[in-house]
């Protein structure tokens, strides 16, 4: 019999990609989605897996509805990816953060714990939860300190996995996953949001693209490598908390210049501030402007990780480096606009 994994927020980036990955290992994928008004299952049409996967319907927070689906499932292992993910849109609605981020997680670990439900636990943990470190690399060891609300609620969540898994003997897990993108990738996302504007003004478009700060720096891998280091936690002997991260790190604007390498775009980047910009050199057309709407309250300026432990201890390999990643993005976008944009991951 095949053994079963339940998936929280499994039509987001994430959940797409580690349900293609788990059926191709023959696991049977359950994963929970929430009703919305407008059709949201593209990700999983995209990956030609969306009916080979059970399907339950709750929002996260919805207690007894969860522990009913985990009950009627009894899966071998949860990965619980849902949340709100969006860092910015954290500052606006921390309340609604936490609930879904925290509070939903307090409930799924407690009821395991009570139940006595012998199933393992992934939790999404997130390189946000460093915050400004002031060291060259994070790994394991560097101390937290969150920037956004997002993050103190995925750090509380954090500590609370650690503790039960402590405290109870359970095999709950953490994978501190530092930024991954792809085509899949949510239209908010910076990352996305570049690449699929550019793409844009390469297919003609007059749109300036607007964007915020474009000196911070991220360490961006790629989602497929990085389900995989999911799995190799669950699967491993014992449980424990891992960084997960390609160990280079560049600005945004570095991002844009590779993007458009590939695009056969020539940035030039004029003025300072809020008054900086970027004109294609061929064209002489502005395509970015820098725009204050995209600025944080709290910005996290530089993150590089160090994923050391996981490379010795569970073999984990990156395939996709910083360039390969641009490049597999601005292809699959491309190949969509050809296609008639026919997949859409926008929120907004
Ligand atoms: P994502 O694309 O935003 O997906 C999040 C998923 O959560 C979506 O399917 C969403 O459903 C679902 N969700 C949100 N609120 C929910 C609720 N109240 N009830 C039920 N489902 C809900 O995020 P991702 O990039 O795949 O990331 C997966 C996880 O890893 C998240 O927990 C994220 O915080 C964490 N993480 C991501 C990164 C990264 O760089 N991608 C790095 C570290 C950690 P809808 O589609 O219906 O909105
Ligand atoms: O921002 C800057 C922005 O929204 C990256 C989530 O998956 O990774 C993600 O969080 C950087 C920030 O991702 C725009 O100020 C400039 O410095 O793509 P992002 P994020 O905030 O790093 C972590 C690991 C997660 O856990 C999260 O769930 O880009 N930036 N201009 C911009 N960002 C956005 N979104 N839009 C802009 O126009």
């Amino acid at each position: 019999m095949k053994k079963k994994i339940l998936i929280t927020g499994i039509n987001g980036q994430d959940g797409a990609y580690l349900a293609d990955f788990l059926l191709k290992k023959n696991f049977e994928v359950h994963g929970i989605i929430r009703r919305t008004s407008t059709y949201k299952l593209a990700r999983l049409e995209y990956l030609k897996i969306k009916d080979k996967i059970h399907f339950h319907h709750s929002e996260l927070n919805e207690d007894k509805n969860i522990e009913y689906i985990i009950k009627k499932i009894k899966p071998h292992a949860i990965y619980n990816l849902a949340a709100q993910s969006f860092v910015e849109y954290s500052f606006s609605n921390p309340v609604g953060t936490f609930n879904i981020n925290y509070l939903s997680v307090l409930n799924i670990l407690e009821f395991l714990r009570r139940e006595k439900l012998d199933i393992k636990f992934y939790q999404a943990s997130t390189s946000e939860m460093f915050g400004n470190t002031g060291v060259d690399m994070q790994n394991e060891n560097t101390k937290f300190n969150p920037a956004s609300p997002y993050a103190v609620s995925k750090l509380t969540a954090h500590y609370l996995v650690k503790n039960y898994r402590e405290s109870f003997n359970k095999f709950f897990v953490s994978g501190i996953l530092f930024n991954h993108e792809s085509f899949l990738r949510g239209g908010e996302f910076v990352t996305k949001k570049i690449i699929y504007g550019l793409t844009k003004i390469k297919f003609g478009s007059k749109e300036v693209l607007k964007l915020g700060n474009l000196d911070s720096k991220r360490d961006w891998g790629h989602a497929k490598d990085y389900v995989q280091a999911m799995y190799l936690m669950t699967k491993s002997k014992k449980p424990d908390d891992y960084v997960v991260a390609t160990g280079e790190t560049n600005s945004i604007r570095k991002f844009i210049e590779v993007a458009c390498s590939y695009l056969g775009l020539h940035p030039v980047f004029e003025g300072n501030g809020l008054n900086e910009f970027c004109y294609d050199k061929k064209s002489g057309k502005i395509i970015i402007k820098v725009d204050k709407k995209y600025f944080r309250v709290n910005e996290l300026d530089r993150l590089k990780g160090d994923s050391s432990k996981i490379k010795k201890f569970l073999k984990w390999k990156i395939k996709f480096k910083f360039n390969d990643l641009v490049e597999d993005m601005v292809k699959d976008e491309v190949n969509n606009f050809q296609d008639n944009k026919k997949f859409s991951f926008f929120s907004r």
